[in-house]
């Protein structure tokens, strides 16, 4: 891993036990191809998940399962760092300095916790989720990050590190790299089967809406060929009249590796059925080696283990160096570590 590499760094929650297509599609097949040209760090970011609340055992099990699905996907210990937030102490610790950084009106404006909060109501809101977008502020800025491979739903979030870190380097002097997000256009957001007009989302949408990579071919095959899709019968990729339509010609082109317009040409003439079928299919071919790779790394718990510990080590490495630097500009006196 050369050091003269741009570095991104990117996380994904241990909330559900599978990933679903939004989250490959608009983030971690990102992941996988950055590690070829990038310094890059990817993390299961268990801190974040305690946001709602979670079974202790569950939790365990979701982390690693969310280790086993990353690497499952493609990604190669030897080519990228892996580990588990939590594993690494720096990112709650830069965590509160950056919630000292940040206004209260500031992290009010977040919509994804006026959503979250509004969805579960005041008394099950914890004052977590309020800070979380400042914990990932803290995430993103111990890296020294240039670069943020999310979703569209993040973007605010990213703004926010921008800002904190625009505001920490102006009154301290430059600490900190200001990341980019590295947002695909065509996948940014994949949408749900069910309403193609919201995200697929594993906290918001139904189960038919949901693409999930470990369900059953057979269940997914079935959630695709009763996807909702549009009035009329062409195929054509227009997001705002074809939403439904749109959605699935995005996931077909991304797997198949082709632009939405060949496959747009591909389906011309036909009717939504063949597409539909043809799309289960691509699904299908893809999820079955996914969901085997996956057992293969939980059937050995104690090498994945081992694969984190080694990533947290070298995270901790970068992290406590950044982590110094910031304690010592905002004037906390050294202690003995
Ligand atoms: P929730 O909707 O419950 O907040 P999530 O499904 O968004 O959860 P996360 O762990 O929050 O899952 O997201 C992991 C990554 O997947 C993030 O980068 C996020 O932007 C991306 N992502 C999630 N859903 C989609 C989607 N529908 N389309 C594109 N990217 C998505
Ligand atoms: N909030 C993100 C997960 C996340 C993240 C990060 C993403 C936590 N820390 C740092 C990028 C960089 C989400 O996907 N819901």
């Amino acid at each position: 891993m050369a050091n003269d590499r741009p570095r991104v760094l990117s996380g994904i929650q241990p909330t559900s036990g599978s990933f679903h297509m939004g989250n490959y599609l608009g983030a971690v097949r990102q992941w996988v191809a950055l590690q070829e040209t990038h310094d890059a760090f990817y993390m299961v970011v268990d801190l974040h998940a305690l946001t709602l609340p979670q079974d202790p055992r569950e939790l365990r099990a979701n982390t690693r399962l969310a280790a086993a699905q990353l690497l499952a996907t493609g990604l190669d210990p030897e080519r990228c760092t892996l580990f588990v937030q939590s594993h690494v102490p720096e990112h709650a610790q830069l965590s509160w300095v950056m919630e000292c950084m940040t206004g209260f009106g500031e992290a009010s404006r977040m919509t994804q916790f006026k959503d979250k909060s509004s969805r579960h109501g005041a008394d099950r809101t914890s004052v977590g989720l309020f800070t979380y977008p400042i914990l990932q502020v803290a995430d993103i800025l111990l890296y020294q990050a240039d670069q943020v491979p999310v979703g569209e739903d993040q973007r605010q979030h990213i703004e926010l590190t921008r800002n904190i870190a625009e505001r920490f380097n102006g009154r301290y002097g430059e600490t900190f790299t200001v990341p980019e997000p590295y947002i695909l256009r065509e996948t940014a957001k994949i949408f749900d089967l069910q309403d193609p007009t919201v995200k697929m989302s594993k906290s918001s949408s139904s189960p038919k809406g949901i693409i999930d990579l470990l369900d059953d071919p057979k269940a997914s095959a079935k959630k695709i060929k009763s996807a909702v899709t549009d009035t009329g019968s062409e195929i054509r990729f227009d997001p705002e009249q074809k939403p439904g339509v749109s959605n699935l010609l995005t996931i077909l082109a991304t797997l198949t590796d082709v632009t939405v317009a060949e496959v747009e040409q591909k389906y011309a003439g036909k009717g939504y059925g063949a597409l539909k079928t043809d799309l289960a299919e691509v699904v299908s071919e893809w999820a079955a080696p996914f969901s085997a790779r996956t057992r293969e790394y939980l059937d050995d718990p104690e090498t994945l283990d081992s694969l984190l510990a080694e990533g947290a080590e070298k995270a901790r490495s970068v992290a406590a160096e950044t982590l110094a630097q910031a304690y010592d500009k905002v004037g906390l006196l050294p202690g003995k570590h």
